[in-house]
């Protein structure tokens, strides 16, 4: 029932058994103003061909899951009005009804699965959101992580979440939490946080290592991986935390709730910081899927 079109470039590093690394799609349309979520997506693309793995940006196009656009699509997808924001509950439904759809991070990872891809990058997870503890408004990402077999490199999950509770709840779900090169979680747009991270490792090798041998023990589920911003694109915590709370607050005053809060938060926070969250948000994702390149080459030595 289900037909996957892959792009050229992904159909031809399938074949030659070459390291691909899945991209979201939601970041692009709902995530960022256009042009600049095109631009970043051409950019995050070529930083992954530049590191030597093949991009596959996935989307679910007029009911067809594609793995990797094509750049005509990836535009077109970046321009268009009302797409849905699709994750585990509605992807099927978004596909036997023909629709359009960017995926999430749970999504891609679902789709990722499908295409044999274990490695993805992103900017930030969702998470359990402030005052999750009564809204119960906790990203399907979470779960998505505990049963669907990829490698998730994000900046950590975007600091509008609550971070603490979004931690335990991986830890009950458990999925391993890793920081790349520092003690700390990162907070997407700030390097650090004040939470230190369950699992810190700095090599590849071993992070990937530890990915065959969760497969291996037949534990499911995928692998976090939280890479710091690079310092000097970040935006300091102490700076950006009453940014946070204003758009929060924005948030609960107007009654915004489930799929729509996420956008809605990055969308007042870029309007806060003068479009400095889009910088350091730009800058955070093209250095995740340069680790995430890396890590797709490491995982492939193993496997090969
Ligand atoms: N990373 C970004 N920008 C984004 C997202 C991630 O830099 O917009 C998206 C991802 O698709 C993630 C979603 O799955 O935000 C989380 O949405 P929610 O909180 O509604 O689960
Ligand atoms: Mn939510």
């Amino acid at each position: 029932m289900i037909e996957i079109n892959y792009s050229s470039e992904v159909d031809k590093a399938k074949a030659e058994g070459r390291p691909i690394v899945a991209l979201e799609s939601t970041i692009i349309t709902h995530g960022m103003p256009y042009p600049r979520n095109v631009e970043t997506a051409q950019l995050v693309e070529q930083d992954i061909r530049d590191a030597g793995a093949t991009p596959a940006t996935m989307a679910v196009l007029n009911g067809i899951l594609h793995v990797g656009l094509e750049p005509e699509q990836l535009q077109e997808l970046g321009q268009a009005k009302n797409v849905a924001k699709i994750s585990r509950a509605d992807m099927a439904a978004c596909i036997a009804t023909g629709g359009t759809g960017a995926t999430t991070v749970a999504a891609t990872m679902i789709a990722a699965r499908m295409a044999g891809i274990s490695v993805f990058a992103t900017g930030g997870i969702g998470g359990v959101h402030k005052g999750g503890a009564t809204s119960f408004d906790i990203s399907a990402d979470l779960q998505e992580l505990a049963q669907t077999p990829v490698n998730v490199i994000c900046a950590g999950a975007k600091a509008i979440l609550d971070l603490e509770l979004t931690l335990e709840y991986l830890e009950t779900q458990g999925v391993p939490v890793i920081t790349y090169g520092q003690d700390t979680l990162p907070a997407f747009w700030s390097a650090q946080s004040d939470l230190t991270a369950p699992l810190r490792m700095d090599d590849l090798n071993e992070i990937a290592k530890a990915y065959c041998i969760r497969r291996d023990m037949g534990l499911p589920g995928g692998q976090l991986i939280a890479n710091p911003i690079p310092v000097k694109a970040q935006i300091p915590i102490e700076e950006l935390t009453p940014i946070l709370a204003q758009a929060q607050q924005e948030a609960d005053k107007l009654g915004v709730t489930g799929k729509a809060v996420t956008p809605f938060l990055l969308q007042r926070i870029f309007e806060l910081t003068e479009g400095r969250s889009l910088e350091a948000n730009i800058a955070l994702v093209r250095n995740n899927a340069k680790l995430a390149a890396h890590l797709a080459k490491e995982l492939h030595k193993l496997t090969k």
